[in-house]
């Protein structure tokens, strides 16, 4: 079917699912300080459409750490893998949380070839099916530490060093908004409220993260794929 035909049909069949919100979300530690690493999961409460998969999410093995820290994709999405470092690297799905007791939604375990001058090494990418959290390590390197979220909504993001995320594309309407964070003890607070235009709005974490190790995200040159 011609492609202005199908979204035409699309169109009719769901009339009240108008794509026209945008939020911008600020989020705060306990403290009131920026919260970065944060996922910001955005679910409408009526039904709605299948959204096309976004392209592969990727993550970095840079540094020996996991850039980013934080990656949410939504169930059947992908993460696409890629060491930057002169050594080889692991990925490993392994326990979460504060207290290492989550169980990783997944089980997977491959190792990654080291970077040549200045070539990564291959990509290795990795199809995630079930909602949940990931913990991500590597066998070689103890301190290497990354966390997936496979979203079971499609709309979603995470707050950068300022604590603050957008989520576009959001359907008119109701929606209900989540958080988390990889240390958290308790799920946090999920807030109602209604979708339309551009809007802002302000969260609050029910606990202050521990700092991330290490410098912290590099800026943007660095993540030249
Ligand atoms: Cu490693």
């Amino acid at each position: 079917m011609h492609k202005a035909l199908l979204a035409l049909a699309c169109a009719t069949l769901l009339p009240s699912l108008a794509a026209a919100a945008q939020l911008q979300i600020t989020v705060t530690t306990a403290d009131g300080k920026p919260a970065p690493d944060v996922a910001v999961l955005v679910q409408p409460t009526a039904a709605w459409p299948a959204q096309p998969l976004p392209e592969p999410a990727l993550i970095a093995q840079q540094n020996i750490r996991f850039v980013p820290f934080v990656t949410v994709v939504p169930v059947g999405g992908t993460v696409r893998f890629v060491n930057r470092d002169r050594y080889d690297h692991h990925v490993r799905s392994q326990p979460g949380g504060p207290l290492g007791n989550v169980a990783p939604a997944q089980q997977f375990e491959f190792r990654m070839a080291a970077a040549k001058a200045d070539k990564p090494g291959a990509p290795a990418d990795l199809k995630l099916d079930v909602p949940g959290t990931i913990a991500l390590g590597c066998h070689l390197h103890g301190s290497m530490r990354g966390h997936v979220l496979v979203s079971a909504t499609p709309w979603f993001a995470v707050t950068d060093d300022k604590g603050v995320a957008t989520v576009a594309n959001l359907p008119d309407g109701q929606v209900e908004l989540k958080l988390w964070h990889p240390d958290q003890l308790t799920d946090q607070a999920g807030t109602r409220l209604q979708a339309a235009g551009s809007m802002n709005a302000e969260a609050k974490l029910n606990f202050n993260p521990r700092r991330r190790p290490g410098p912290g995200t590099p800026p943007g040159p660095q993540y030249n794929f």
